[in-house]
């Protein structure tokens, strides 16, 4: 009895100071005393980041023997490059929390960890890698700026990072939207085409609206969201509708206005059942990338196995000097 009370009270002394901690304002460090809740949240977030870091690939890696000129394919490859660097700095962010590499593609492969809804969708034209740079890079950017002061130290100095490269990634989408705005009608018209798609599921990224968002609650209790799905969905339409206006876009949403009292744009209802839908494995690409992912993961055990065989023999180096 006297031993569950003093447990009990070690528990409690360990909330209470993590919560002051979180409260002031102060980063969570791995070394730290953490609930179970908030290390599992972290887990889930960060590893799902992760992975959709790394199956964001899949659809512009699909365009790289295909770019229309040397300097856009050396673009291109230096932004997907980029990608699954971020996949791993996250992957490693979400190590310190105690789960290993393997666990979470394990929990990938098993379809117990999501990734985002956006990479299930095919990019089918050159246009297509406009539309993912600009709009696709450009709502992860406002969503990763706002994840920077986020409480868990490891995730936030991973977003201060990526964020960096991020916004170079969001520009050279934009810039291959407004090169095919200014060229012939076909061009225009695919980049037309480009956005109608991407549009939406685009807006969705941000995830359900916060009257629907199970994980808000602790996430602004810990201080892990700083801003709500919603909140950073319309500073998203804010800056990208006029941004598409200046290269002569048309965001394809017929209740798109501006409100003068609110101060943003209202939009259009978000096909929510195509969300879920998509992200509940049934959207159009997911079976082909996970497929994908799968195999490549295993064709690349040996390189795993051949690291692993290095570090051993590294270790048995400096046990026997
Ligand atoms: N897709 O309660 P909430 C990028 C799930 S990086 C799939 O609101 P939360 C770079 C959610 O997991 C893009 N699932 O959840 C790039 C939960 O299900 P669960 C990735 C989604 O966590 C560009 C359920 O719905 N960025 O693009 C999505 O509070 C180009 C209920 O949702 C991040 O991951 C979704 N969009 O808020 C790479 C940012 N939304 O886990 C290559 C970090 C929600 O219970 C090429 N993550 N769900 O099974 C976050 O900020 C948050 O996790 C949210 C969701 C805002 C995504």
């Amino acid at each position: 009895m006297e031993l569950l009370q003093k447990t009990d009270n070690i528990q409690e002394d360990m909330l209470k100071g993590f919560e002051e901690k979180i409260n002031r304002g102060d980063a969570i460090e791995p070394k730290d005393r953490m609930p179970d809740g908030y290390r599992k949240h972290l887990i889930r977030q960060i590893s799902q980041h992760a992975h959709s870091e790394v199956i964001g690939m899949q659809p512009e890696g699909n365009w790289i023997t295909r770019a229309p000129s040397l300097r856009a394919k050396q673009i291109l490859l230096a932004k997907i490059q980029d990608e699954g660097g971020h996949g791993l700095y996250l992957y490693s962010a979400a190590e310190t929390l105690g789960v290993s590499r393997d666990e979470m593609i394990n929990q990938l492969h098993a379809g117990k960890a999501k990734y985002s809804n956006i990479f299930n969708y095919p990019a089918l034209t050159w246009a297509d890698i406009g539309a993912i740079g600009w709009l696709v890079d450009g709502a992860a950017i406002v969503n990763q700026v706002s994840l920077q002061r986020t409480s868990y130290g490891p995730y936030s100095r991973a977003m201060v990072r990526i964020c960096k490269e991020e916004s170079f990634h969001q520009r050279q989408g934009y810039e291959i939207m407004a090169k095919m705005m200014s060229g012939t009608p076909d061009q225009r018209e695919m980049a037309q085409d480009a956005m109608n798609r991407w549009w939406w599921p685009s807006l969705m990224m941000f995830g359900p609206h916060d009257s629907e968002s199970p994980h808000t609650g602790d996430a602004f209790r810990w201080k892990i969201k700083r801003h709500s799905n919603d909140e950073l969905r319309q500073k998203f339409i804010d800056k990208t509708v006029q941004q598409a206006e200046v290269i002569g876009l048309t965001i394809p949403d017929k209740d798109l206005k501006w409100n003068q009292a609110a101060g943003h744009y209202d939009h259009g209802p978000i096909n929510w059942d195509e969300f879920y839908r998509v992200i509940g494995g049934n959207g159009p690409c997911n079976k082909q990338r996970m497929a994908h992912h799968t195999a490549v993961h295993s064709e690349g055990a040996w390189v795993r196995a051949a690291a692993e065989a290095y570090r051993l023999k590294k270790e048995k180096q400096i046990l026997h000097q």
